[in-house]
């Protein structure tokens, strides 16, 4: 495995290369320019595709802090959504002996063998957004994302509180939920949070399709759903791109989005909180959108020169998050015995946001 060249190997070369202008040291065995290149950390980066903005910013996020002018080599490949081509990607990482690889990873199963790989290899694996369910935690070596639970947490607990403002009955709610990649950690903590708030509130849960986090697809799930009920009061979008092909399914189908259930309105719950998502907030379109953080970029490249160095850091790290909420009907709930407060989102702080 290629590794940093030592400081005191580095001081040294530094000096014969000086004492070689000068005219005095053997000429050292190694050459400049493959020794600055010895320096960089290589990095192999198995990003799962590029189906929404969120994952296109976290792609910019983490290429933009692992750069030759930082230290670093970076490989880096989009699987195009298939685990398949996450595990090819992985084995030429491995062949190619990096230092260390980075795994935004497509679902949480099926990575035991080639992670084995990786460690047999002695290839450090720091794991990125979705979580990775092996039996044995020592294959992967850190993980940084989101707490998805929380998320839908957050975005029920409002759900609750603004259908009971309302004076919006439990049982007069009737809720599709439009799903992400089945299998990906942050699917499986969106959904199951929204079928236990269904079950503890006694709302009704209509259906749960996938649509892989994607825009068209939704929006082809969404024109099924409205030609098989024509009751659904609540969408719950698995993330933005989702909520904008359901917006136009909706809009096409002569039915309008808002937040006045009361009066027809179909309301719009959506994660990510990207600058997408977030003009439909303002516009009134999307009633909450929960932000799901994809600058990871820096947390990632801490990890990696920890990891190289032998420094210590965190195994598992969370990144902070907000919500969005088009008006201020409920500006903050309650997760377990802590205050979270929900933002009305301005004009200010959509010109702030950076994806
Ligand atoms: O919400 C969605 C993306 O795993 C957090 O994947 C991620 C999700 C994100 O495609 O937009």
């Amino acid at each position: 495995m290629r590794r940093i060249l030592s400081g005191k190997l580095h001081t040294m070369a530094l000096f014969c290369a000086v004492s070689m202008v000068l005219g005095g040291c053997a000429k050292p065995d190694v050459e400049e320019t493959t020794l600055s290149e010895e320096k960089l950390i290589t990095v192999g980066f198995s990003q799962l595709g590029a189906e929404s903005d969120w994952r296109v910013a976290n792609t910019e996020s983490i290429k933009n802090s692992l750069t030759r002018a930082g230290g670093f080599d970076l490989m880096f490949d989009d699987a195009q959504q298939k685990q398949d081509k996450q595990f090819h990607a992985i084995r030429n990482f491995i062949q190619q002996e990096v230092d260390c690889i980075v795994l935004a990873p497509v679902m949480e199963t099926g990575w035991d063998t080639v992670l084995e790989e990786a460690k047999d290899a002695g290839i450090p694996v720091v794991v990125v957004d979705r979580q990775v369910n092996v039996s044995d935690t020592s294959l992967i070596t850190a993980w940084v994302g989101s707490d998805f639970s929380r998320e839908a947490k957050i975005a029920c607990e409002w759900l609750k509180s603004f259908t009971e403002v309302k004076g919006i009955a439990p049982e007069d709610l009737y809720i599709v939920d439009i799903q992400g990649t089945l299998g990906a950690t942050a699917q499986i903590g969106r959904t199951t949070g929204l079928e236990l708030a269904c079950e503890q509130n006694g709302w009704n849960l209509l259906a749960a399709v996938p649509a892989d986090y994607a825009q068209t697809k939704s929006k082809e799930v969404m024109q099924n759903l409205l030609e098989q009920y024509d009751n659904i009061n609540v969408v719950y979008c698995e993330n933005d791109n989702e909520a904008m092909g359901a917006i136009e399914a909706i809009e096409e189908a002569g039915r309008v989005v808002g937040s006045d259930i009361a009066a027809g309105e179909i309301l719009i719950i959506s994660f990510d909180a990207a600058q997408s998502g977030l003009k439909l907030v303002l516009e009134g379109k999307i009633a909450l959108d929960v932000e799901c953080n994809p600058l990871q970029g820096e947390e990632i490249e801490r990890l990696v020169m920890a990891v190289n160095s032998g420094a210590e850091f965190n195994k598992y790290t969370y990144v902070s998050e907000s919500a969005f909420s088009a008006d201020d009907t409920v500006t903050s709930v309650m997760l377990d015995d802590e205050e979270y407060q929900i933002t009305v989102l301005t004009e200010e702080i959509l010109r702030q946001r950076e994806y």
